[in-house]
């Protein structure tokens, strides 16, 4: 296993579009294994493969207490959202320190290939619902600012780069 580096907001890497994974091979498991532990070690309740500059459909999670339900999407989609949202403060290992309020669709139904390359669906609520959206917002090129206004937007632009330049300066 090893821990990858997460790239950071606004880095445009993290705005490619990954590609569906067409096997699920060894190399798609030892992948899996790295960003699950990329993950834990952040520590985040996911992670999607965009942001370790891979840029294929794999996405993992962990939302629960104990830490130890790690849930593996490969090629994972959106059959179906509910009209209801939910509002949901935000994080992302990609933007960090940066927390903010987001709508969603309150459940949506997943599908995805697990490790041995079978779909599987599930129906999820709660903060397992926010985390497979913004996962999928990922793989799409979407870090979660890019849901708030252009000003928020315009502003955290503006913020990140006065820290970088401070960084730049000592
Ligand atoms: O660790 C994470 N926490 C989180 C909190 C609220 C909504 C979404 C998330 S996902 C985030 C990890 C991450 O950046 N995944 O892409
Ligand atoms: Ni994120």
């Amino acid at each position: 296993m090893a821990l990858l580096t997460i790239l950071h907001y606004p880095d445009k890497r993290l705005r490619k579009i990954a590609k569906r994974v067409a096997v699920v091979d060894d190399r798609i498991h030892k992948l899996v294994a790295d960003m699950a532990q990329t993950m834990y070690e952040a520590p985040g309740v996911g992670l999607a493969a965009t942001q370790v500059d891979v840029h294929e459909r794999v996405v993992v999670i962990d939302v629960s207490e104990e830490k130890n339900d790690l849930r593996v999407l490969i090629n994972p989609e959106i059959l179906a959202s509910s009209d209801d949202q939910n509002t949901y403060e935000e994080g992302c290992l990609s933007v960090p320190g940066v927390y903010d309020e987001v709508d969603r669709p309150a459940r949506v139904r997943v599908r995805a290939l697990d490790l041995a390359g079978q779909p599987y669906e599930f129906d999820a609520d709660g903060l397992l619902a926010v985390c497979v959206q913004h996962e999928i917002d990922h793989l799409n090129g979407k870090v979660f600012v890019q849901h708030l206004s252009t000003l928020k937007q315009t502003r955290l632009k503006a913020r990140l780069r006065k820290e970088q330049r401070e960084l730049e300066r000592v």
